[in-house]
């Protein structure tokens, strides 16, 4: 029974979010080696504007998952629209060599609720759940517990 319930809880597709997309404007920007944000989190369908700025050298963003790259030359900010139609982790990266930390130049886009970390914590109370019921079920304690 509770193996069943944790089966379901890890392969149960999630419901659609409800949230009606947005049109979203987000500024980053890129310096050596990083972007601000690292992390930005929007919802499925959003229509989101990325503006690009170079604070120092040349730097670019592709993001992973998507056809989008952008490209800002030092003290430039750029540009560009697309719609988050898949959900997910998406990773974007500097997509001009920067220097000797670029490989490092990376920030995390998500888009939607984060699955991982409700499906782990569904599946820790079902556990707790569990064992707390598998004890009431051995007989000695059971005595003890009457
Ligand atoms: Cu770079």
């Amino acid at each position: 029974m509770f193996v069943l319930s944790g089966l379901l809880i890890l392969i149960a597709p999630f419901p659609q979010s409800s949230k009606t997309p947005q049109k979203r404007l987000i500024r980053i920007e890129a310096s050596s080696f990083q972007f601000t944000p690292g992390q930005i989190h929007i919802n499925p369908n959003d229509e989101v504007t990325v503006e690009l700025v170079s604070m120092d050298v040349v730097h670019g963003l592709s993001l992973d998952g998507y056809d989008f790259e952008l490209k800002a030359d030092p003290g430039q900010t750029v540009s560009a629209t697309f719609v988050a139609e898949k959900t997910g982790v998406f990773r974007f990266r500097c997509s001009v060599a920067c220097g000797n930390l670029h490989p490092f130049m990376i920030g995390k886009l998500q888009i939607g609720p984060n699955q991982l970390l409700i499906r782990g914590v569904a599946l820790l109370i079902l556990s707790i759940v569990a064992v707390f019921y598998s004890v009431r079920q051995i007989p000695q304690f059971q005595t003890r517990l009457a």
